[in-house]
């Protein structure tokens, strides 16, 4: 069966049969009114023909359920268009040797998880000596100085260390997203850069599970890296940005 871009659905055994999967919990005691709570919720949630499938007691009057259902909606997919880093992708040794002939001195980095934020590990895997996923961080690349600031960094400290160090980039990290602190903690480095006016002379890029290109940008940043990236996926915007920056200059 030819799929058509302009209607897509879920696909489960068969072509557009709209077969999903959702799970939640419920605050109650698991049963069969619970299973029937969650029946009759999935059936809001706009699913045909929902099934329990799964139904797990957490305890404490709370229960946990996998439902299947079939989803009646379509996207036109054809018409989509997502804003990403416009970069190419290089590798380890090809970054190094860019840097070498093109940018002709060390590329300094500056990483840091910001705010009250103290999820690291994120960060830590664009930035470590050992890396993540197969690739080296950025602090084994010869050709970048990089330092990491580690978590909890307040957008002061990382401004002050952008200048000591006369850093050219500057890799936020924001985890947590609970009542929006990423967008408030994000927006502020940018106005407390713009107002010390050294924020065309910073390639501000920010990366978390929750962020995009497209959010980033919207923010003020140069670039924004989701779910999976890898150092070489940064390293690779940074140093051709740099390389564009210095030839408008
Ligand atoms: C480990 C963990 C912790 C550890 C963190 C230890 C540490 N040193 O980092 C501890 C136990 C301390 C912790 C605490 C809390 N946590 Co926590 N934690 C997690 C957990 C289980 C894993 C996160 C992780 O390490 N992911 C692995 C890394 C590799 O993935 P990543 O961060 O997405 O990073 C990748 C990309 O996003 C990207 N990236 C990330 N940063 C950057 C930066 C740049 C510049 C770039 C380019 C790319 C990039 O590249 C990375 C590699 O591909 C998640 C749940 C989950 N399964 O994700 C919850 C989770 C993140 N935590 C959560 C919460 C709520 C908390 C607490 C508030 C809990 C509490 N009530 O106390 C506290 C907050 C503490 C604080 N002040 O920040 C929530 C956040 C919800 C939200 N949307 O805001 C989550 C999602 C759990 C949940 N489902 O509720 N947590």
């Amino acid at each position: 069966m030819t799929v058509d871009y302009s209607r897509i659905k879920p696909y489960g055994d068969t072509m557009n049969d709209g077969a999903v999967q959702v799970s939640f919990s419920l605050p109650v005691p698991c049963g069969e009114e619970a299973r029937e709570a969650a029946r009759q919720l999935a059936a809001l949630m706009g699913l045909e023909e929902p099934q329990v499938y799964h139904m797990a007691d957490l305890g404490e009057s709370f229960t946990y359920f996998i439902v299947y259902g079939k989803c009646r909606h379509t996207v036109d997919f054809s018409t989509i268009r997502v804003p990403k880093v416009d970069s190419a992708k290089m590798d380890f040794y090809q970054i190094n040797q860019f840097i070498r002939e093109r940018i002709g001195r060390k590329v300094v980095v500056i990483g840091a998880c910001t705010g009250t934020d103290a999820h690291t590990v994120g960060i830590d895997a664009i930035m470590n000596m050992k890396g993540y996923n197969g690739e080296y961080g950025l602090e084994r690349y010869p050709e970048i100085d990089a330092y990491n600031l580690g978590s909890q960094v307040l957008n002061e400290e990382m401004l002050a260390k952008a200048l000591e160090l006369n850093a050219d980039a500057l890799l936020v990290s924001q985890v947590v997203t609970q009542k929006g602190v990423h967008i408030a903690n994000l927006t502020e480095l940018v106005e407390m850069a713009e107002a010390e006016g050294i924020r065309d002379r910073l390639i501000l890029v920010c990366g978390g599970p929750r962020i995009n290109h497209e959010m980033a940008l919207e923010l003020g940043y140069d670039a924004g890296f989701g779910p999976g990236s890898l150092a070489p996926d940064v390293a690779s915007f940074v140093v051709q940005e740099l390389e564009r920056r210095q030839k408008t200059r």
